[in-house]
């Protein structure tokens, strides 16, 4: 409030010319006017830091890390703004048409390069394929969604980034276990300059949290080094690591494409999912039933993809009656704890389709 009266006052000085007496107040107003909106909370960033970097030796961090970096941060409120501006805040939005966000992000030109880095990197794909059952167009579709094959991995620092939303709290845990993450891939020799990524974090190639470096990241040129930021085999060996952790089942398909009755209500089959992560995301995909339970309900996969009849599978009709639908597997939700948003995973599974034709 402070500061709005001051700039108000100061403005009108600025109007009026300013007397020798009154210019070196009128200087002091206005210095204070250019000062950051958070310049008010800066004072508590750096304590805050100070214990950030406790925490970050007492979980093994070096101290030339902490060194080289608490110094140097500086408290970025656009990273704040962003992680504020973020969608699912009004539970009331509508949600907008699936359709139209499909051809965006599965357009020719992102399939045409999926298929060109398919054939261009085969040898290892394949053999990546081979080990975990992830499939070799899963990992190039997740990679295209992701960066578009690399073109754009964010330009954030990540420490600053990560400091600053820990510090302003909204998850803050979250954020403090990000930040102490990218301090332990400095002290394995992963220069700052390469720690740049998404406002939240998300860095390289396949876009990990740093956490998930440490846990996931995978070497896939037999080089002995991840570097999922310049190197096109360990981050697609990365990523089917990732999958591989999180519950993909060799053989499955993400989810075949079906027709649907025109007049067939899905709220009849309802997931009864309660309290998991991303509760709204998941409420629109339908219970789990076997695929011949479908059938028996007019729901049809179309032809193209094997499915055995008592796999369990869910409907999702993103743009309602009479428009596509897919009965979704657990591997499609595997694509969800990638990034859980129905958009994305669809979008993910319908890519890997086209590149794989
Ligand atoms: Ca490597």
């Amino acid at each position: 409030v402070w500061q709005e009266v001051v700039m108000r006052v100061a403005s009108k000085w600025r109007a009026a010319p300013c007397s020798t007496v009154f210019m070196s107040l009128c200087a002091v107003l206005l210095a204070l006017c250019a000062a950051p909106a958070y310049a008010q909370v800066s004072e508590d960033f750096y304590s805050f830091l100070t214990r950030l970097g406790g925490m970050a030796r007492a979980q093994g961090v070096s101290q030339h890390t902490i060194d080289a970096v608490i110094p140097t941060l500086v408290f970025q409120s656009r990273v704040v703004d962003l992680d504020r501006a973020q969608p699912g805040g009004r539970p009331d939005a509508p949600i907008p048409k699936f359709a139209p966000y499909r051809w965006r992000h599965v357009d020719a030109q992102r399939i045409a390069r999926g298929r060109n880095k398919y054939q261009l990197l085969r040898g290892n794909l394949a053999r990546i394929e081979n080990e975990t059952g992830v499939p070799e167009s899963i990992m190039i579709a997740i990679w295209g969604n992701e960066t578009n094959y690399g073109a754009f991995t964010g330009n954030f620092d990540l420490a600053r980034a990560l400091a600053s939303l820990a510090y302003e709290g909204r998850r803050r845990d979250l954020f403090t276990t990000e930040f102490i993450a990218t301090l332990k891939l400095m002290d394995r020799g992963i220069p700052r300059e390469t720690l740049r990524g998404s406002w939240a974090g998300a860095t390289g190639l396949p876009q990990f949290l740093p956490s998930q470096y440490l846990l996931l990241g995978k070497d896939g040129d037999g080089d002995g080094r991840v570097d999922i930021w310049n190197n096109e085999s360990d981050a697609l060996a990365s990523i089917a690591n990732y999958f591989l952790a999180h519950g993909w089942r060799r053989g499955l398909p993400w989810a075949v494409a079906a027709t649907a009755p025109a007049n067939f209500n899905p709220s009849a089959y309802a997931s009864n999912n309660i309290g998991q992560p991303c509760q709204k995301v998941m409420d629109r995909l339908s219970r789990y039933m076997p695929v011949h339970e479908w059938r028996a309900l007019g729901v049809v996969p179309l032809g193209g993809k094997y499915i055995n009849e008592n796999e369990m599978a869910s409907l999702i009709q993103p743009d309602g009656p009479g428009t596509p639908a897919w009965l979704t597997t657990s591997n499609y939700r595997a694509i969800l704890s990638y990034n859980c948003s129905n958009f994305y995973g669809l979008s993910v599974g319908i890519l890997s389709d086209a590149v794989e034709k």
